[in-house]
């Protein structure tokens, strides 16, 4: 019997740094998370930023399998944005960032602790999040949301460009 894949959806942005040291803050998060199981990596796209005036963005997501509950996994990835700089305190809402870890979705699970709230909660109205998870699982209906394709449909408007297929 095999167990039904559920796919976790990590969502990846920042905008601190040229293109190059974010692509580099990217891979080793994918580098690192790829030790915990079964990893696959979205295109790499450039955003306009959403929220105060900024440089623009570089975002991503990771598919991925593991044995973890997602607190856990959650844990994992706010370590890996410590490790990478990241210092919450010094940072404005919405304000640029070196690094963003958003948990975005866990299969068909709905959370809502004080600590995580899956779907993400801003999932539905950020092209930047929903294109590189329509890449990963196209078929994806969202917990609350629907059909990620058509989610995706109602933000086209949104300036957000493929730069790369593979990272
Ligand atoms: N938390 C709850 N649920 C989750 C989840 N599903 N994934 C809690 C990750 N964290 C979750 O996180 C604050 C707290 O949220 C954590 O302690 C965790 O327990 P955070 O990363 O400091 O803040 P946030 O909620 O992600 O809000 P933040 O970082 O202020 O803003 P966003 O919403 O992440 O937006 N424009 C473009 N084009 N591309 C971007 O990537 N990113 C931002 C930042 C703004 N504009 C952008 C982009
Ligand atoms: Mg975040």
């Amino acid at each position: 019997m095999t167990t039904p894949i559920e796919p976790i959806i990590i969502g990846l942005g920042g905008n601190i740094g040229s293109e190059v040291a974010i692509t580099a803050r990217f891979q080793r998060v994918r580098d690192a998370l790829a030790e915990l199981g079964e990893l696959r990596a979205a295109p790499l796209y450039r955003s306009a930023p959403i929220g105060p005036a900024q440089d623009p963005y570089l975002n991503s997501a990771l598919w991925l399998r593991v044995d973890l509950e997602p607190v856990a996994l959650l844990a994992v990835m706010q370590e890996l944005e410590h490790l990478l700089g990241r210092d919450r305190d010094r940072e404005v809402r919405w304000g640029p960032r070196l690094i963003d870890l958003d948990l975005l979705v866990w299969g068909q699970r709905v959370i809502r602790t004080p600590e995580l709230v899956v779907p993400h909660p801003h999932l539905a109205e950020r092209r930047f999040a929903l294109a590189p998870l329509v890449d990963l699982v196209g078929e994806m209906v969202i917990p609350g949301i629907g059909p990620a394709r058509a989610a995706l449909a109602r933000v086209a408007d949104q300036p957000v460009e493929q730069i790369a297929q593979r990272w």
